[in-house]
């Protein structure tokens, strides 16, 4: 079944109707997800929102768009295609047909990964449930929406993993997705980077262009998995996700370019008084979006991952593109290392190394971004550039956790990084200042002066369509 039934009250394409007892579950855990989404979710109040629900889990047209009020936003679970012949593609398992339940030994592994992802996506509404009330544009306030019930969508796909595979057990851990907040100092979220603030609308593209990223490279590693209901619900997921990038990367242009313009109107780099955001506060947010986003693929080194990776729960990116034995028992990588106190870089098993296999295309993936930003300055006739920090700048997890590090990569004594971190990272003025450009623009066709109107509409509308009705 690959579309999904939108008469049922779950929407789904996995058949909920023919098994009552799960399906009463997951009826029971909805009312608490939209009590969840009234008090957690987005602060604005609006009518209805031109929203893309998904209809189909295949091809092109695989959604539809209208304007819904968000309430009614048809959250669902759906799965791409079961291909029945599907093999395991890695690990100690590899050539076994996939699961299509979850071996007794791995379970809890299993289910701590499940968690994991799902914590994630409830906690990025929370963090950015307030932002409605700063959009620069109704084109921009959709696009949150967008991300907002696409991201409780994604709850839903891993709640019903746990309703369906893993028994009371996963129940509770699907109650306890619900309670655990964003920030919260007694339960917290699990990952560092989503009990960060998003309180502007900077701070949003940088965190659907890094952070959302890594949701992506960590998906496209589930989507792997040999465990073929979450490999199903991965795969699905991700489609919708590419959605998030593009308002991560075009977010982050129209910033830049916008600041470029002015720049060059006024042959001044200082045009914070002009209204629009300096090129050096730009980097201090991507200093600080990427580096906690590096963070998100745990240490250099990692017994946890190579035990995913043989037991067959988690794969590599493009596992079925790598040109090797797809086991890694024998093989070595080179990883980022403190060796005697320097940054500097050691070999280890390749298994244990996999969670840098996967920082590795996570980082070539964000210089595209960097590279698209440095030409829209270049394009401008500027100068200036922007660039990744060292991945040993502002490391919280991991081989660089213990020591502080400047964004060139030089280790720094304690006192220096105190003294210099407010070059590198947002400081309280340049938060403050950032937050007075925040100032909404609800007017069809009309954008804040501190960034460039977007190139295209959404599903071939125009920039000035009537995106948002506000209540
Ligand atoms: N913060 O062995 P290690 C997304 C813990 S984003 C706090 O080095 P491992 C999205 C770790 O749990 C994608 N704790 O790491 C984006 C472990 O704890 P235990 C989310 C951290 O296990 C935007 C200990 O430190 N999905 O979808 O190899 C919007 C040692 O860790 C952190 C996933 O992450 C941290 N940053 O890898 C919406 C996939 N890092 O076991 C959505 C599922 C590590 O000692 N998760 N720790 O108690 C995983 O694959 C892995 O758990 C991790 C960590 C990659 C997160």
């Amino acid at each position: 079944m690959t579309r999904p039934d939108y008469a049922e009250k779950i929407p789904n394409n996995v058949g909920l109707a023919e098994d009552r007892r799960l399906q009463r579950a997951l009826e029971s855990w909805q009312p608490d997800f939209l009590s969840w989404w009234e008090t957690m979710g987005p602060t604005l109040p609006t009518q209805d929102v031109y929203l893309r629900t998904a209809i189909d889990v295949r091809g092109e047209g695989w959604a539809q768009f209208g304007h819904v009020p968000m309430i009614d936003y048809r959250w669902g679970i759906f799965l791409a295609d079961k291909n029945p012949d599907r093999r395991i593609a890695f690990g100690a398992h590899k050539g076994e047909p996939a699961w299509q339940k979850v071996p007794g030994e791995y379970r809890a592994e299993l289910q701590r990964l499940i968690v994991i992802q799902g914590d994630t996506e409830p906690a990025s509404v929370e963090q950015q449930r307030n932002l409605g009330a700063t959009a620069p544009s109704l084109y921009d306030l959709r696009n949150l929406f967008q991300v907002n019930v696409e991201e409780g969508r994604h709850l839903w796909a891993m709640v019903y993993l746990l309703h369906a595979y893993f028994g009371r057990e996963g129940r509770e851990e699907a109650e306890e997705l619900l309670h655990r907040n964003s920030g919260s100092q007694d339960s917290p979220r699990i990952l560092g980077a989503f009990n960060e603030e998003t309180p502007d609308w900077l701070s949003f593209y940088m965190f659907t262009y890094f952070t959302d990223r890594d949701g992506k490279y960590q998906l496209g590693t589930l989507k792997e998995s040999a465990f073929d209901p979450l490999s199903r619900t991965c795969e699905f997921m991700l489609k919708e996700e590419a959605h998030h990038m593009m308002v991560g990367t075009t977010g982050v242009d129209r910033v830049v370019e916008r600041t470029a313009q002015v720049m060059v109107e006024n042959d001044t780099d200082d045009v914070a008084a002009l209204g629009v955001i300096p090129l050096p506060v730009i980097q201090k947010y991507l200093n600080f979006h990427y580096s906690v986003s590096l963070d998100l693929f745990g240490g250099e080194t990692s017994t946890n991952v190579a035990n995913y990776y043989t037991a067959g729960l988690k794969g590599r990116w493009l596992e079925e593109r790598r040109k090797d034995d797809h086991k890694l028992t024998d093989d070595a990588i080179m990883v980022d290392a403190l060796i005697d106190g320097d940054i500097a870089q050691t070999e280890v098993s390749a298994l244990t190394g996999l969670n840098t296999d996967l920082r590795r295309e996570y980082i070539a993936d964000c210089s595209g971004g960097v590279k698209r930003w440095n030409r829209i300055l270049e394009e401008a006739g500027l100068s200036q550039r922007l660039y990744l920090p060292h991945v040993a700048f502002n490391r919280k997890v991991g081989a660089f956790a213990a020591i502080e590090a400047s964004p060139t990569g030089e280790k720094l004594p304690a006192g220096e990084w105190a003294a210099r971190k407010g070059e590198w990272l947002p400081t309280e003025v340049d938060k403050t200042f950032v937050r007075s450009l925040m100032r909404p623009v609800y007017e069809r066709g009309k954008i804040a002066a501190w960034v460039a109107p977007p190139r295209n509409g959404i599903n071939g509308q125009s920039f000035d369509y009537d995106y948002v009705h506000l209540a």
